[in-house]
């Protein structure tokens, strides 16, 4: 059976999507009500492309979520459990966002752009919207807005030598999560060293989707001497590295988790002065010690091709948590898997039910590679 999703004007499109269509994209896939591009046929090259070469992505669908005035800082801190207290403008990092009770609503990159500007790199949910209230409501002077911003990832072990040829060898310096503003003729630009897997590389934040087009042609040209492909966010990659995916690995809504049991413990600060939602229900959380646990898992049998939904993971007739998603790794040659299970479940006779029959499972440490 196959199904189309079509293009309407309900879900938006990329300031690379032309650009994309041009370069033969095969799939797309849906997140922060954009389209945001799957796969483009070859699935071996691009995986390759990532892990040896290097290997260009329409990300636009990492919407940012700007805070600008004098409250951003204070609404910025109040949005996660994360301390900013040490964090610089042209800094970025890694902010797990909860909800009132804790449970994990969004995972962003925080890029600190001034004392008061924040762009907030979202992951699928509507951040904007939570942003916006909770400032409203407590009559903070702070703006809070997406603006024209489109990420273009540039992934890949080459992918700094393309960026150089690109930007010019200061890029080299850039620490990781770190990043300045530039400009490409007359494209405006923000580089960035980060990006959603572990083979290194930046992330161009397009600051006018005008210039959509224009941008990828002008990486692609970069890029050719390096053999560059199009590809996007890969997630046997993903898996085999043990980067979460929130949507995937949970989701508020349906298969929610805190923070505790997605392994971000070190990332938190709840016993700061820092007021920030959800500060009392983590405490609580924190005494209360998770019953779940994040934890990479190997699956026997015959080469598995992803999962639609989390898989319940059994142990006898016990349900024991979830897998999120699977796939079979190019580099272990093995099926592996990432989700949730609870901590008082040995790891013995662990088993996922198939349309085609049980398969065994063992548990392994995160990241497999
Ligand atoms: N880049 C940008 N925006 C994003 C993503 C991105 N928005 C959506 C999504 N990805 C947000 N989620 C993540 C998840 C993991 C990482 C980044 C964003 C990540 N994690 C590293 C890890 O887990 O090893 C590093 C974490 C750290 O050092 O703190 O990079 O990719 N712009």
């Amino acid at each position: 059976m196959s199904y189309n999703i079509h293009i309407g004007p309900n879900i938006r499109q990329s300031a690379f999507f032309d650009a994309t269509v041009a370069e033969g994209v095969r799939s797309f896939s849906v997140y922060n009500h954009m389209y945001i591009p799957g796969n483009f046929g070859d699935p071996d090259g691009e995986y390759h492309r990532l892990l040896h070469g290097v290997a260009m992505w329409d990300v636009a669908a990492q919407r940012q979520v700007e805070l600008i005035g004098p409250d951003a800082a204070r609404l910025a801190q109040y949005l996660t459990p994360r301390n900013l207290a040490g964090t610089k403008a042209g800094q970025g990092r890694y902010v797990p966002i909860c909800d009132y009770d804790g449970w994990l609503i969004n995972d962003p990159v925080l890029l600190k752009l001034a004392e008061d500007r924040f762009w907030l790199s979202i992951a699928d949910s509507d951040l904007a919207l939570w942003a916006d209230a909770i400032a409203r409501e407590r009559g903070w002077q702070v703006r809070v807005f997406e603006p024209d911003v489109s990420p273009l990832a540039i992934q890949g072990p080459k992918a700094e030598a393309v960026i150089s040829a690109l930007l010019g060898e200061w890029v080299r310096e850039l620490k990781y999560f770190w990043f300045r503003e530039t400009k490409l003729g007359d494209i405006p630009l923000l580089v960035a060293r980060s990006g959603w897997s572990k083979q290194g590389g930046f992330e161009l934040y397009l600051q006018d989707r005008r210039f959509g087009s224009e941008l990828w042609r002008a990486v692609k040209v970069a890029g050719q001497p390096y053999d560059i492909g199009p590809g996007a966010p890969n997630d046997i990659e993903r898996l085999e590295s043990g980067l979460i995916s929130y949507g995937a690995d949970m989701r508020r809504q349906s298969h929610a988790a805190t923070p505790f049991e997605m392994g971000f413990a070190p990332l938190l600060d709840l016993d700061g002065a820092h007021d920030f939602v959800g500060k009392e229900a983590l405490q609580a959380l924190r005494e209360q010690g998770a019953k779940r646990e994040r934890s990479g898992f190997f699956i026997e049998g015959a080469p598995l091709s992803g999962n639609a939904a989390a898989l319940p993971l059994w142990q006898a007739d016990r349900h024991v948590g979830w897998l999120s998603e699977v796939a079979f790794s190019r580099r272990l040659e093995r099926n592996i898997g990432v989700g949730l299970i609870a901590c008082d479940a040995s790891g013995d006779g662990l088993r996922i039910e198939l349309d085609d029959g049980p398969r065994r499972l063992t548990r392994a440490t995160l990241p497999f590679c």
